[in-house]
């Protein structure tokens, strides 16, 4: 019998080698890797501090010319979980982009999603498409799937935005395509600002207006009028786990900023403490204004305006403005339309505590 065993494990051994010879695997010997019972990641929760990333954008301002091939200054938040990727989560990539006065970012368009959010200096524009789009503090421009579109720095102080895109999904899926405009600037068929005379106040539109975007999407969205919204809901309820929570709608359809990404704005009021959850969407957030903490897997990550950070799939999180007086603005996007797209959509309520973690530690770089 003993022997039959030592036969049978020098054949099984044997048999697994040869079958790895032939790019074969039984899924007998993954199964307990590959089907988790709960979403695993390599993402790790992370935090990177305005002061680091904005000097190091600074550094590449005076180093590192803008130009045809590099196309864009843009400093990419890499997770430390996925060195080599050029990812901050398993689907999104976030850039502070820096472009000086006087200077084209040359026109092109890409099968990644784009999204900018406004973090300092006056005088930018986007041009999506055929329409040149100013850039102040706070507003948040799109440039859907395949768009062409440039940026240019008329002014004269430093711009920089912070750059959201699908580009790791993208590439999961072996579709990313990219073209260099043929000319050196874009034509402007449409004028200045044309979406925010249009879509700029009520819920109305021109009639027999056509979306830019292929994908149906909205331009802009500026900042005074979702800052003006959610002082008009301060004293709401709001979200267990997210404070005053806004998403950017697409007013084409009503549905998510973008076939693959959500954007937020989120109020967290004086003293606002939330509710802890976890959700298979990753976040990637910018802390716009105030000071607070966002404690994931009972580890504090404290920010203050310009730090930026990552909750990855499935790990509790809620959020803390860590003033008496005044607000906290966490700006973010997520991957919420793709996971809901293919009914991945899931979250969970944190029940233990009052539903509130308990803090383990506290993140130091
Ligand atoms: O501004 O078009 O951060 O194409 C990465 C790729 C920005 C852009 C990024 C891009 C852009």
């Amino acid at each position: 019998m003993a022997f039959q065993n030592v036969d049978r494990a020098a054949e099984l051994e044997s048999f697994y080698t040869n079958m790895d010879a032939q790019n074969l695997e039984g899924l007998w010997r993954v199964a307990h890797d590959v089907l988790t019972p709960e979403p695993t990641t390599v993402v790790q929760p992370y935090l990177w501090r305005w002061e680091n990333v904005a000097r190091v954008t600074h550094e590449a301002g005076r180093l590192v010319p803008l130009e045809r091939g590099g196309e864009r200054r843009a400093v990419a938040l890499v997770n430390p979980g996925l060195r080599g990727k050029f990812a901050a989560t398993d689907t999104l990539y976030a850039a502070i982009q820096l472009i000086r006065p006087g200077e084209l970012a040359p026109p092109h368009r890409h099968t990644p999603t784009a999204i900018r959010f406004i973090i300092q200096g006056e005088g930018a524009t986007t041009t999506v498409e055929s329409e040149k789009i100013t850039m102040n503090e706070g507003d948040l421009i799109l440039t859907p799937n395949w768009t062409w579109h440039e940026h240019r720095n008329e002014g004269t102080e430093d711009v920089l935005w912070l750059d959201g895109l699908d580009i790791p999904l993208i590439r999961s899926l072996s579709s990313i395509f990219f073209e260099s405009f043929p000319e050196d600037s874009l034509p402007l068929t449409t004028a200045t600002d044309y979406s925010t005379k249009a879509f700029g106040s009520a819920a109305v539109k021109p009639v027999g207006y056509k979306p830019a975007a292929k994908d149906g999407s909205m331009l802009m969205y500026r900042w005074p009028g979702v800052q003006r919204t959610l002082e008009s809901l301060r004293n709401e309820v709001g979200t267990a786990h997210d404070g005053m929570a806004l998403e950017y709608i697409n007013p084409h359809t009503g549905g998510h900023t973008l076939p693959t990404m959500s954007c937020w704005m989120q109020m967290l009021r004086p003293d606002e403490h939330t509710q802890a959850h976890r959700h298979t969407p990753s976040v990637i957030y910018y802390a716009f204004k105030g000071n607070g903490s966002t404690i994931i897997d009972g580890l504090r990550f404290d920010w203050g305006a310009g730090d930026s950070f990552v909750v990855p799939p499935w790990r509790w999180h809620e959020h803390v403005n860590a003033s008496a007086s005044e607000d906290a603005l966490l700006f973010s996007m997520n991957d919420g339309p793709v996971m809901e797209a293919f009914g991945l959509l899931r979250e969970e309520s944190y029940s233990e505590n009052g539903g509130q973690q308990r803090v383990t530690g506290v993140f130091d770089g």
